[in-house]
């Protein structure tokens, strides 16, 4: 036996008991009470918890946007994922024009290969079908476990934009080989409209992003891929969900049995629109932007309430420079905020203080991104499953600054934010990549997560 985490509670989306966790080979091979055996290492839990590591569905990291590059490399990335307990990340390369998605993918698999410090999956974004070419090309990617699609419903001057009739083509083309569309839905022309208007104005604060992009134009393009995706009986995951009319739709679809999934970010869930009239605002700026204290209490709504399927973040930092670019002009800020070091931490402080079981944390940040997106090996402490576990200490206090994180940006909307409850160890299946506030992994220890089509 390799490893026996010994004496700690272990947390699953379905209960909480005290037991003893075994390793060998990466995996988990027994759990029970007083386990005993030759452990290479053991490890006292007594008073912890111990969770499976969490899996961020939605990260951006070395992206090309917004006239840069976000900030977290493959490797700056990862290592603050392992950091914060993730032990899986999902990544969003974006196609082009011309380009294959297995070309794309293997580009992005031969950096993993060198930098990632914790086990990787993709989602591959589409925006454009070269001529039929993708839509075939789409079975083999399947097969090589590309098993998710992104539609991005604006970005239309950028290029990135997937139009309503591809909307529809990709939801039948992934529903025929068990894959599955990702949404990120705002409705650029309302978006464009507002815009003009608000520089013709003169109104060029970050209060303006949001302002270009309230609650209503979110809602209209969910409503729109709630449509598509019941009319034409396909499944759908809307990402980073953030406004109530939106959600409320969902709801609906999901309540008349439609298979339909839906994510939101820590962003969403701490923040309002107001924090675009700070002096600081432009560093909060993401798409869709932060709205406002009704839609956030209606997303708390429905992760208590079960109508929230995962909660991802979304991470896509960007330096403070670049975020200065838009001091005097939203427009020319890039869109995104760092994330993937406070999801789990968030989650679980939120579970800490009362506010949802620590299940429910376990659940959303882990064991529905596996069960959603086919990653058997992934997302629960049970018998069989990769031995990728965070030992999480209740009592601990910790808070967030860009000094004690473990990426390469240097700011953070998270900063000052208090935290009680916080991971201490992550392993990696079965090895300890980060250890009390330090990251003690090598680079190159995450694996590409080969996935599989729904049944
Ligand atoms: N929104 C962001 O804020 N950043 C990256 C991409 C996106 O859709
Ligand atoms: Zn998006
Ligand atoms: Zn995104």
């Amino acid at each position: 036996m390799d490893l026996l985490i010994k004496n700690g509670t272990i947390v699953t989306a379905v209960g909480s008991y005290e037991a003893d966790v075994a390793v060998e080979d990466g995996k988990i091979v027994a759990i029970g009470k007083d386990l005993d055996g030759d452990a290479k290492k053991t490890v006292d839990a007594t008073g912890k918890l111990v969770l499976p590591g969490a899996i961020d569905a939605h990260t951006h990291l070395a992206m090309p946007f917004g006239g840069t590059v976000s900030a977290d490399s493959y490797l700056s990335g990862t290592r603050a994922a392992v950091c914060g307990g993730v032990t899986t990340v999902f990544d969003y390369p974006v196609q082009h024009k011309g380009e294959t998605i297995l070309g794309l993918i293997n580009s992005k698999k031969e950096i993993c290969e060198k930098e990632a410090c914790c086990d990787y999956a993709f989602h591959c974004c589409i925006t454009d079908f070269n001529d039929g070419e993708i839509l075939d090309e789409m079975e083999e990617a399947v097969e090589k476990g590309i098993t998710s699609y992104k539609c991005f419903l604006v970005y239309k001057k950028e290029g990135m934009m997937v139009d309503d009739g591809m909307l529809a083509t990709l939801l039948l083309r992934a529903k025929e080989l068990g894959a599955m569309i990702n949404v990120h839905a705002e409705n650029p022309d309302l978006i464009d409209l507002r815009v003009d208007q608000y520089l013709k104005e003169g109104k060029t604060s970050a209060w303006y992003h949001y302002m270009s992009r309230p609650e209503f134009v979110e809602a209209e393009a969910d409503k729109r891929v709630v449509h598509w995706s019941t009319h034409l009986d396909a499944p759908v995951y809307i990402v980073h969900m953030a406004d109530k009319e939106g959600l409320e739709a969902c709801i609906k679809a999901k309540e008349e049995g439609h298979e339909l999934y839906v994510e939101t970010c820590p962003q969403y869930l701490e923040f309002t629109c107001d924090v675009y009239k700070r002096e600081d605002g432009r560093n909060f700026v993401c798409s869709p932007p932060i709205k406002g204290q009704e839609s956030q209490d209606a997303l708390w709504k429905a992760i208590k309430s079960g109508f929230i399927d995962t909660v991802a973040t979304d991470h896509c930092p960007f330096q403070s420079y670049e975020k200065d670019w838009g001091k005097d002009d939203f427009t020319k800020i890039p869109n995104g905020c760092a994330g993937v070091e406070n999801l789990y931490p968030y989650m679980l402080g939120a579970a800490n203080a009362g506010k949802i079981p620590f299940e429910k944390a376990v659940e959303l940040c882990s064991t529905n991104v596996a069960k959603i997106f086919g990653c058997d090996n992934k997302g629960d402490i049970a018998i069989g499953k990769d031995a990728d576990i965070v030992i999480y200490d209740k009592e601990k206090d910790f808070t967030i600054s860009v000094n004690n994180m473990h990426s390469d940006y240097d700011h953070t909307i998270w900063e000052g934010k208090k935290i009680h409850g916080y991971p201490v160890q992550t392993y990696l299946r079965g090895q300890l990549v980060y250890d009390n506030g330090e990251y003690v992994g090598t680079p190159g220890d995450g694996n590409y997560i080969k996935r599989s089509p729904k049944k």
